[in-house]
């Protein structure tokens, strides 16, 4: 059965007229390593229980987006897609008629399960956990190095049906997007013709520029809050040097004397830092170098990332888990894609394709190392990842993969899929989700026993993992690239801060 609200009626729950207040017992449990009294060493495991306080401000705020790169196929579909669902657009396919939605979005089209009545299993919208923005009432604006209007984006990018762009065009022809910092030492040459709407001067004059625009685009839309997000071309690595951006005082001198490696994805990220203002990185490039890493968390101001995980990485941390989870051994992963969209073109550099290649690569380690079992301590499956850029088939990607492992008594297994859909369809809601996940981890802050204060998450947000390829983690913490994992980490944790026990799925009412 589906329900659409629930309240928690508990003694460790309060509602107030601001707050949600929720006592919570966290089970976990330590490993030591303990010398025995005959001088040997044994594992011990200690379950225990920590209390933390939670406390949710549940005013929504009215709140800003600003996409670094907004014009293009990713930023020109959500903005579409917002203003379809906001306008309740419905338009004809060859299908049927179609309505808008937001499939493909975890808050928004997503479900938790709350429990059981009369022996059956009762669902709720996974965004009915915690008050959240609503999407229709997002202000969108952003950055591109483009001139071009968002009604013509649109139509670049190929992405949406004929008949819900002729009903959009009124919408979105007037609106574009201000000038970005462009530099084309990080992206490919052959974006160089599209650079004709860029922001002039050295690059603490660009900061300065980027914190000029968040103030007065939250000035005249009066917005509460704003969440920038880069959904821009993808940069090639900058180079981390020590001196230059290894620390937030290198890395702000760097920007005063206008060191070349300072990526404009960074100078953005600085901009939103000095400003408080949450920044998150939706493509593969190391934005965060250690320097401004250090930066936000001096700062205390939320960066996340990076790389939206939206297709064939998405299916990968599924399967995977899966093969290890089930005691098989992958030994040979081969990930083939083609595309045709700007991202596309942009990625045929070997710069630019080098990021993506990372981002894509490392996301089966976690998985790997938690079966010795099967793997030797350090050994890998051999893992290929080719992306080709084919302009016919435009934002429809084709994703290619082949999964080899090794079954009982040496025996092969070979598994293959085949994905075909628009990439910006996949992305689009992604980015809605890690907006508005951001913004809510904003109002939400914890103590565990024994500490005083409340304080809010560390500020590399590791809590919007399950978006993105390569979770951005504070330093010295495990990366959990699982889907099945990330998903339950964060939906435990809204469930914490209404007092409901983490689903373990043990469903013992039915035993
Ligand atoms: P796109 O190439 O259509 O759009 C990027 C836009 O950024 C362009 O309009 C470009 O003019 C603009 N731009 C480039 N540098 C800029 C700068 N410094 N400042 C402001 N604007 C700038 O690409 P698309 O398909 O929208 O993808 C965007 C990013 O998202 C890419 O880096 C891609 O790798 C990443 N991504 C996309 C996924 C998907 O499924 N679509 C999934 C994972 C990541
Ligand atoms: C080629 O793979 C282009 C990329 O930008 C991807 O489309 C994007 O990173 C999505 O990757 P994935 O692995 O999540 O499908």
């Amino acid at each position: 059965m589906f329900i659409e609200s629930f309240k928690v009626e508990s003694r460790n729950v309060k509602y107030t007229e601001n707050e949600i207040h929720s006592v919570y017992d966290y089970e976990t449990t330590e490993v030591v390593h303990e010398k025995t009294i005959n001088g040997s060493y044994q594992w011990i495991v200690k379950p225990k229980t920590v209390k933390y306080d939670f406390k949710t401000d549940i005013r929504v705020p009215k709140l800003g987006v600003m996409l670094v790169g907004w014009g293009g196929n990713n930023g020109s579909t959500l903005t579409a897609g917002v203003i379809a669902n906001k306008e309740g657009i419905s338009w004809a396919t060859k299908d049927k008629v179609q309505q808008a939605n937001y499939f493909g979005s975890l808050t928004q089209a997503s479900s938790i399960r709350v429990g059981s009545f009369n022996g059956e299993e009762i669902y709720a919208p996974f965004k009915s956990l915690l008050p959240m923005v609503n999407p229709d009432d997002v202000v969108f604006g952003g950055w591109d190095i483009s001139d071009m209007n968002l009604a013509d984006a649109m139509a670049r990018a190929r992405v949406l049906d004929i008949d819900l762009q002729k009903q959009l065009r009124p919408y979105m022809e007037n609106i574009v997007p201000l000038p970005g910092i462009y530099d084309p030492d990080f992206i490919a040459a052959n974006q160089g013709s599209r650079a004709n709407h860029v922001i002039k001067g050295t690059k603490k004059e660009q900061v300065d520029h980027i914190i000029k625009d968040m103030r007065e685009f939250k000035e005249k839309n009066q917005v509460d809050k704003v969440v920038v997000l880069w959904t821009a071309n993808t940069e090639r690595y900058s180079n981390v040097v020590v001196g230059m951006n290894d620390t937030m005082e290198n890395l702000m001198e760097s920007v005063d004397r206008d060191e070349a490696e300072i990526s404009p994805s960074t100078l953005y990220a600085i901009a939103c830092v000095l400003e408080g203002i949450p920044f998150i990185n939706g493509s593969p490039q190391n934005t965060f170098v250690p320097g401004l890493i250090d930066m936000a968390i001096r700062n205390n101001v939320l960066i996340g990332g990076d790389d939206f995980k939206s297709g064939q990485t998405k299916m990968k941390s599924v399967l995977v888990d899966f093969l290890v989870g089930a005691g098989i051994k992958p030994t040979s992963i081969v990930s083939y894609n083609h595309l045709g969209n700007n991202d596309g073109m942009n990625l045929s550099a070997p710069q630019t394709f080098r990021s993506k290649e990372i981002s894509k690569s490392n996301v089966v380690d976690d998985m790997v190392a938690s079966n010795g079992i099967l793997f030797e301590p350090g050994e890998h499956p051999d893992h290929v990842v080719v992306i080709k850029y084919v302009p016919y088939v435009a934002d429809s990607k084709r994703a290619m993969d082949e999964y080899t492992s090794e079954i009982f008594m040496g025996g092969k297994n070979t598994i293959v899929m085949h994905n075909t859909c628009e990439d910006s369809l996949l992305a689009a809601p992604i980015i809605l989700d890690l907006v508005l996940l951001a913004e809510l981890s904003t109002r939400i802050q914890f103590k565990s026993e024994g500490e005083g204060k409340f304080h809010s998450f560390h500020p590399v947000a590791t809590i919007l993992s399950y978006l993105t390829k390569a979770p951005l983690v504070p330093p010295g913490t495990p990366v959990v690239n699982a889907l099945s994992k990330q998903r339950a980490m964060l939906e435990n944790i809204l469930r914490a801060c209404v007092g409901l026990a983490p689903e373990n799925n043990m469903i013992m009412e039915f035993k």
